[in-house]
């Protein structure tokens, strides 16, 4: 599967739309872990070379699609994800609210279309939607839409009838992470299965709904979970249309709170490797952006990543301001789409 791709030398400058053909070519093949894992162990610049090449095969370079979160529904959850903020049994200090009324939803996803965003995505803290809750949520997807902007909602575990009826609100993307790899998921949550995740996917992408889907890192993984979660998303059929790579937020009061600190350049690879196992799919650098300088995050815009959260917030943290945003923006030369 892993091929090397040629070393050009600046003595002539590159084709414009050259890439490492049997990597730019490989959508459909399977990615070993272990072909990952030779991804990662490639020295810095070869491996960000080779997502580079990828990267302007498929996708404008310097194009970047914008995506504003909001928390439909904070707090409370019943599932027991060690990183997450709002598991009802991790001593955060975070109050249970309940779901946020139509029109403050529709405040907010005014105030992203205004702002420049091209999708809203709504989460909900829940192991999976109940009834009343889903036809809300329904009404909440119908009313974005109107407003010209791609929906998007993250609400846990559906089944078939619940997927088919956000499709036919015209439901444009779900998120459901994977977030770890395999061999990894049950360190980090027990109260529902990595099984139980992968079938919401494919219940989601038999109804017709685009799927978004990517995981965490920086979890005490290491290099090989990296490779684990990206092999697994990169061999989906087809791999998510929307990956998101999330560098974990540690939450005073989570089981994951102290662990150790990723060395910034392993996140850059990680996006690179997702860049290059991709091709097709948009890469969003998602959590943990608000700590990361503008160099870090030019440095992932040059590994592949070509879509962001944009808006001041995430789900219950803050995400980096969009004045920077825009500042950083300008200074790379970055087009939002
Ligand atoms: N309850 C739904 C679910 O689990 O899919 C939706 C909300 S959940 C908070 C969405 C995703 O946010 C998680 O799958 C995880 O990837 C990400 N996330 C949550 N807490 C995080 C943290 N502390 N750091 C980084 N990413 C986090
Ligand atoms: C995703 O992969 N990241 C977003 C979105 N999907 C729902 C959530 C990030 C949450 C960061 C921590 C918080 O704000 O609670
Ligand atoms: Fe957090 Fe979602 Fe897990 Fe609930 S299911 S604890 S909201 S990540």
């Amino acid at each position: 599967m892993m091929t090397t791709s040629p070393v050009r030398f600046a003595d002539k400058p590159a084709p414009k739309t050259t890439a490492a053909p049997a990597v730019a070519d490989a959508t459909d093949a399977r990615w070993r872990v272990a072909d990952v894992e030779a991804l990662f162990a490639l020295p810095f610049l070869d491996l960000m070379f080779r997502a580079q090449e990828v990267h302007r095969a498929h996708f404008k370079a310097g194009e970047v699609q914008r995506s504003t979160l909001l928390s439909i529904k904070t707090g409370g959850c019943s599932e027991d994800c060690g990183y997450c903020s709002q598991a009802a049994r991790h001593h955060t200090g975070l109050e249970r609210e309940r779901l946020m009324p139509l029109e403050e939803v529709l405040e907010h996803a005014r105030a992203a279309r205004a702002g420049g965003s091209s999708r809203f995505c709504m989460g909900a803290a829940w192991r999976s939607p109940k009834e009343k809750d889903l036809a809300a949520v329904i009404e909440m997807v119908r009313e974005v839409k109107k407003l010209g902007l791609e929906t998007c909602v993250t609400l846990g575990m559906l089944d078939d009838e619940q997927a088919r009826r956000l499709a036919e609100a015209g439901l444009d993307y779900y998120n459901h992470n994977v977030d770890t790899a395999p061999d990894y998921y049950r360190e980090i949550v027990t109260t529902h299965t990595l099984q139980d995740r992968l079938d919401t996917i494919e219940k989601v992408r038999d109804a017709g709904i685009n799927v978004c889907s990517g995981g965490i890192v920086g979890m005490g993984e290491g290099p090989a979970g990296r490779a684990g979660l990206i092999a697994q998303l990169a061999n989906m059929t087809p791999p998510p249309e929307s990956v998101p790579i999330n560098k974990l937020i540690p939450f005073p009061g989570t089981p994951l709170a102290e662990g150790e600190t990723l060395d910034p350049f392993d996140f850059v690879r990680s996006i690179a490797v997702a860049r290059i196992t991709m091709p097709k799919s948009f890469v969003r650098l998602s959590a943990g952006r608000e700590q990361m300088s503008d160099e870090l995050q030019a440095l992932c815009f040059m590994a592949g990543a070509n879509s962001i959260f944009y808006g001041e917030r995430l789900l219950t943290t803050g995400n980096a301001d969009t004045s920077d945003d825009l500042r950083l923006f300008a200074r790379l030369g970055l087009i939002s789409i």
